[in-house]
């Protein structure tokens, strides 16, 4: 923070009724509104799902006819001819969640864990690297850029799913169309072309394929931040995988974006992440030679399909049995006890529990707040503000002159790493003497 402030900028800090009056950033109003909560009774808690088989698996691989979702085995690769995705063999992975948890809306679903388990099918065809390799390992040996891979082997990587063509998590499946593959001998046959396509996250919290992210003609490189890489207990790094090793995806789920994807998925039902990796083949025609792995399907007899565990607790929003106006859910897991009340603050971060639980933070937590971080007036007199988020939160900025009367600042957001958001003013600020600025929750 600059110590010399413009004048605008008065200090002052505001909280939701009963909070503790803590000063966050000392000059900066922070506020929250609270949303209503659909209130569904439920039973169960604690849950831990399984599912030993997905409802849909298939090779994400446009060039055979037998691509349907009926082979038993997919494999990853990628392919450096520019006429192709790079992530040119990628393995779609679907599981139907209708039910799994009871619907109480996606930020009452509090995953301490999701996994995916992936099975090798074929016998040391590729080498394990647990880690990540950044893109310009992957780049020809004779390109500037290039960087020498620092350990053996290449990491197999999740990541979730993004669709082109019409087509949506609901209705892509086993046999939907791949998308439109031009003439064998053009110079851009498939590239960008596949209907459904691994995807991340971009700063602008939209999901993008990233099928090219080494970089194509006409296509920039971007390094990649994968959902989970697959890691097993039974290999060291570096050595070759013997066919049944078991891989094991955990998830992200600090990510917010990510958390956001998957309590959606389990709301809406469709859950649909796609394996993908860049181990080296040799491309020869439609088929190809190298080193990479080869995931078993369900459609593999006698196999050990892809498989889906998950860890959650559901809030149900109404049941507070000591009255204190934090659900019991809620207080179970994060304290184990319903012995803390609403304005307490264990963690003493200086948000109140009913603080916390408004703001989807984690009261258990010191460094998990809802504050204003940051903030800067850029040169051309727009403001800038960043703040942490939360998974399935929507935020705003509001503005004041004199605290008393608030509007909505046009501006927008972009999202960085260890989920915080920069949000920045549209335009530059009119000419008074102090202006106020809260973040408020949707
Ligand atoms: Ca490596
Ligand atoms: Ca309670
Ligand atoms: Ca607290
Ligand atoms: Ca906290």
């Amino acid at each position: 923070m600059n110590g010399r402030q413009p004048k605008r900028w008065q200090a002052t800090a505001v909280q939701n009724a009963g909070a503790p009056t803590g000063i966050r950033s000392g000059w900066i109003v922070l506020c929250l509104l609270l949303t209503g909560i659909a209130i569904v009774r439920s039973a169960a808690t604690d849950i831990s799902g399984d599912f030993p088989a997905p409802s849909l698996d298939r090779w994400v691989y446009p060039f055979f006819g037998d691509t349907d979702g009926t082979r038993p085995v997919a494999s990853t690769f990628g392919s450096f001819d520019p006429r192709f995705d790079t992530r040119d063999g990628q393995f779609l992975l679907g599981w139907n969640l209708t039910g799994a948890l009871t619907n109480q809306g996606p930020r009452n679903y509090l995953f301490r864990s999701l996994r995916v388990i992936l099975t090798v099918a074929m016998d040391k065809t590729f080498e394990y690297d647990p880690t990540p390799d950044r893109y310009e390992t992957y780049l020809a040996t004779n390109d500037p850029a290039f960087l020498l891979d620092q350990d053996v082997g290449r990491p197999a990587e999740l990541f979730g799913a993004g669709y082109r063509g019409g087509y949506t998590a609901e209705s892509f499946l086993e046999a939907s169309p791949f998308g439109v593959i031009g003439p064998i001998t053009g110079t851009n046959i498939a590239i960008g072309s596949r209907n459904v396509y691994a995807a991340m996250f971009d700063t602008n919290g939209a999901l993008i394929d990233v099928s090219n992210n080494v970089g194509q003609p006409g296509y920039a490189p971007f390094e990649t931040a994968p959902w989970a890489i697959g890691t097993t207990t039974n290999l060291a790094p570096g050595e070759a995988v013997p066919a049944g090793t078991v891989f094991s995806f955990d998830v992200d789920l600090l990510n917010p974006l990510i958390l956001g994807y998957i309590r959606d998925a389990f709301h809406r039902g469709p859950l649909r992440l796609v394996t993908s990796s860049l181990h080296s083949t040799m491309q020869i025609g439609f088929g190809g030679g190298g080193s990479y792995p080869q995931w078993q399907t369900k459609e593999k007899i006698l196999g050990i399909p892809p498989r889906l565990q998950w860890n959650a607790i559901v809030i149900r929003p109404d049941v507070d049995t000591d009255s204190d106006g934090l659900p019991d859910d809620w207080e179970s897991y994060y304290f184990g006890n319903l012995d803390k009340g609403s304005q307490d603050d264990p963690d003493g971060d200086g948000a109140s529990n009913a603080f916390e639980l408004a703001s989807g933070t984690d009261p258990a937590n010191r460094a998990s707040q809802f504050w204003i971080r940051a903030y800067r007036e850029l040169s051309d007199r727009r403001t800038q503000i960043e703040f942490p988020i939360e998974a399935n939160y929507r935020y705003k900025v509001e503005s004041s002159n004199d605290l008393q009367i608030w509007a909505a600042v046009p501006g927008s957001i972009t999202y960085r790493p260890g989920g915080i958001a920069v949000w920045e003013e549209s335009q530059a600020a009119p000419t008074i003497s102090e202006r106020f600025f809260r973040v408020v929750i949707e």
